[in-house]
Order: structure tokens, then C-alpha cells, then sequence
């Protein structure tokens, strides 16, 4: 094997993550960009905007046990088969991964912990932790961010279940004033179905529950937000049913917020939970903090520099006031895609690699097929510019070379 860094892969046999050795293998994708996040736990960080958000929610469901010093590192198992996805859904594939190797992996959301959480012996609880996913680059995405999840079950009785749901909100302190105009109250259809193993009445009643759980959390959360207009859609993920998303109308668009629905049985079984019922729910903590301090770009969240850290404190929610940015530097590569084998994520993982966190925006800007010889030609800009300092066009020209380099021969791609 060649000494030479691909993408940033150490070429040893074995890569440590959080203190842990690995053997590395054919599914090892993770660079050391990434590996870098695993230690900053923004979450716990009492006076972050992300930590900040954070203990409002577990403020909020009071009674929850918070659960939230799981390590990132997790088995394919946790972050895919306890949720019953199957061995072949797309979610699982290479290039949308950070994987350790073929049975690690740095979790993709909170979920794969919700069977520890079941485990604990808690009726309600709440995680939260750092996700990694690879992903496209711009203001909102970023390969690592911030999940909380909230789950809750009931006793499975279509009489019972009912009584404590209503027990359960009966005994829950006014809600804040209602602020939230409730768009839209969707009902459970057969396209996003009732599990069979739930009686209607039970599955129901709990689906009342998460919903009243969500919409006082945002009222909560938005109280000095008085027009927020928040919706619900239907949704499909294999660990629910039925599903939906949670949506805020923020700046002339809906923004997912959270994904939500009624836990599978099966996952309640493994837990040796047969006779409970329950809802679970997982949130973007960055999609929050972004409309709660006004942040601007989900890089921020990552900065150091003290103009950044010193607006926030514990417990507080303020506007964020930004502060000059720098300069940013354009640069733009085209290429020859190969025949087969192109991923976009693949090429913004290099560029990850290579650029860091100076990389502000891929945008692909021209996507050309040649009538003759059908061979397909992509041109992408890449934005370049540092949260913290002036970048030189000199600095960029050498990170845009390598950028180069290492596209062409880890993506054999023609370089134009
Ligand atoms: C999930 O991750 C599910 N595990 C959520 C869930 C939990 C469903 C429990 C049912 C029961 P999704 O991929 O949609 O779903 O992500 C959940 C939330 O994370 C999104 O609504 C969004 O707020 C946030 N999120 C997702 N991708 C990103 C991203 N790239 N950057 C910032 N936030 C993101
Ligand atoms: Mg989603």
C-alpha cells in the first residue's frame, strides 16, 4: 500500500476514535478532519449555543432522564439493524457514512442509542450527542451536527394507554401562552399506518401525546416568537409508524426540525418491552440554534474565536451580532467524469480533506454532456474564506492544487 495520505486515511492497519483502537478495512472512510469533531462535545459546553438549546429541552421535559455522554463511536447494528433498517436501504451507503470500518461507524443520528435508552429502564428519556453524516457544503450543512432525542412509552391497553396519556398531560404545569399557530393537524392515514400490533384507540392516544409533547416544546422554545407558524407532514422511517416531520416557517420557508412517530414494536420487543407503547422524536439542535440566535452559517457553531464565544452565556438566548467576515476567495475545477462510480459526496469529502474548515460552499455550476461522445463534464466553485482570519490567494492557490491532485487520481477523473 502506498505511504501516500488518501484523503486524509492514515495508512496504518488500526485507527484510534475516542480512545478506541480499530482495524481498518475496506469500509474505512473516516479522515482525521472528522475525527478531530469527536472530541469538542459542543453540547456539553454550558455556555454554547448548542449546549444552550440543549438544556431549554431537557429543561422542558423535566422529568426525562438526559442521557447525554454516549460516544459517538457505534456499531453499524446500533445505527441501522435495532432500528429495523434493512441490510440494503440507501441510508446505509459508503458515501453518506463516516465509516471506522464495516462494523463501526460514527453514529449517523441519536436513534442508534435509543435501545440503550430502553435498556436504562427509563419510561422517558432524552439523548443527545454529536452525528456525523457526509454531506454536501454550504450555510446549513455541515458533517457533523447536533441531535437531541426524546422517547417516551405508555402501558399498551387501549383503555389504559388513554387514561395515562390524559393523566400525563393533565398533570403537566399551563402551557406557555399559545404563540404557535398549530397549521396543520395531521391525522393518521392509512399510507403512514397504525402498527397491527397497536389497538387504534392506544395507537392514538399516543400519537396525541407526541404531538402535544412536540408543540409545547416549540412554544416553549419560541415564546418570544409570536407569529411562528409550525406544521406537521407525513414521513417514513423504518423505526416509526406512523411518521411525520415537524416543520417552522422561518424566513419565507418550512424547515424540517425534527422527525418523529411511533416507535416500532420490534424495537420495543428487543428491549423487553412487549406491553408498552411509546413516541419518539429527533431533533436538529444546530436547525434550532440557527433560528433562535439568528446564526448565520453552521460553520459559527465550530468557531474558537472568542467574538463568537463571548456573545453567548448559560442559559441565555440572544441574537447572535455578527461580526465582519473576511474576504472570501473563488476558485473553480472542471473535470471528465469516469464511465461509472461518481459521487458527488465523495468529491466534497476530498475537498473536506484538503481545504478543512476554510471551505465555506461547493456549488456545482455547470453539468455538461458532449453530444458525441456522451462523456459528461461537471464545474464546480469552490468558496474558500476563514471564519477567523484573511486567507492569501497564495494559501488557496495550494490548497486548490492538492484539491486537484487528489481528485484526479482518487476519483480518476479528467482533469479540463
Ligand atoms: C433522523 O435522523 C431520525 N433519526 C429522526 C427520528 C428520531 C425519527 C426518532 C423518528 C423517531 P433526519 O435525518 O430527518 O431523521 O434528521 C432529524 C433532524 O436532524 C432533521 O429534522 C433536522 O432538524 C436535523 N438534520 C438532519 N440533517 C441535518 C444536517 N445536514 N444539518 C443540520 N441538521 C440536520
Ligand atoms: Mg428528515
Amino acid at each position: 500500500n502506498s505511504a501516500r495520505n488518501k484523503a486524509g486515511v492514515q495508512s496504518e492497519d488500526t485507527i484510534n476514535v475516542c480512545g478506541q483502537e480499530y482495524t481498518k478495512d475496506e469500509w474505512t472512510n473516516v479522515t482525521p478532519n472528522i475525527l478531530s469533531k469527536t472530541s469538542r462535545k459542543l453540547h456539553l459546553h454550558q455556555s454554547h449555543p448548542i449546549s444552550i438549546i440543549r438544556q431549554r429541552i431537557e429543561n422542558h421535559f423535566a422529568t426525562f432522564k438526559a442521557l447525554n455522554r454516549f460516544e459517538p463511536t457505534v456499531t453499524t447494528k446500533m445505527n441501522f439493524d435495532d432500528l429495523c433498517i434493512p441490510a440494503d436501504h440507501p441510508t446505509r451507503v459508503k458515501s453518506d457514512n463516516y465509516y471506522i470500518n464495516a462494523t463501526n461507524m460514527l453514529r449517523a443520528h441519536t436513534s442508534a442509542h435509543q435501545l440503550q435508552g430502553l435498556e436504562s429502564g427509563a419510561t422517558k428519556f432524552l439523548i443527545s450527542g454529536d452525528v456525523y453524516r457526509r454531506d454536501e457544503i454550504d450555510s446549513s450543512h455541515y458533517p457533523v451536527f447536533h441531535q437531541m432525542e426524546g422517547l417516551q412509552y405508555f402501558d399498551m391497553d387501549p383503555e389504559i394507554t388513554a387514561k395515562q396519556v390524559q393523566d400525563d398531560i393533565a398533570s403537566q404545569a399551563e402551557l406557555a401562552a399559545n404563540t404557535v399557530q398549530l397549521v396543520d393537524d395531521t391525522l393518521v392515514k392509512p399510507e403512514n399506518p397504525i402498527q397491527d400490533r397497536h389497538a387504534p384507540e392506544a395507537a392514538q392516544a399516543v400519537v396525541a401525546h407526541l404531538k402535544h409533547s412536540l408543540n409545547s416544546m416549540v412554544r416553549a422554545l419560541f415564546k418570544d416568537e409570536p407569529n411562528l407558524q409550525v406544521r406537521w407532514i407525513d414521513a417514513y422511517f423504518p423505526f416509526t409508524s406512523p411518521s411525520w416531520e415537524m416543520e417552522i416557517f422561518y424566513q419565507g420557508e418550512w424547515l424540517e426540525i425534527c422527525g418523529c412517530g411511533i416507535v416500532r414494536q420490534d424495537l420495543m420487543d428487543a428491549a423487553g418491552l412487549q406491553n408498552k407503547i411509546g413516541w419518539a422524536f429527533g431533533c436538529g439542535l444546530e436547525r434550532l440554534s440557527m433560528v433562535l440566535f439568528d446564526i448565520p452559517d453552521i460553520r459559527l457553531f465550530w468557531s474558537e474565536d472568542e467574538r463568537f464565544l463571548s456573545q453567548f452565556a448559560a442559559g441565555e438566548i440572544v441574537k447572535f451580532k455578527p461580526f465582519s467576515k473576511f474576504p472570501p476567495c473563488l476558485k473553480d475545477i472542471s473535470f471528465w467524469l469516469p464511465e461509472k462510480d461518481w459521487n458527488e459526496n465523495n468529491f466534497c469529502e476530498i475537498v473536506r480533506g484538503v481545504a478543512g474548515d476554510i471551505v465555506e460552499n461547493v456549488t456545482k455550476i455547470d453539468d455538461f454532456t458532449h453530444p458525441k461522445t456522451q462523456k459528461r463534464s461537471v464545474c464546480y466553485r469552490i468558496t474558500y474564506r476563514s471564519m477567523d482570519r484573511n486567507v492569501t490567494n497564495e494559501e488557496i492557490n495550494a490548497i486548490q492544487e492538492k484539491v486537484r491532485s487528489t481528485v484526479e487520481e482518487d476519483l480518476s477523473v479528467q482533469l479540463r
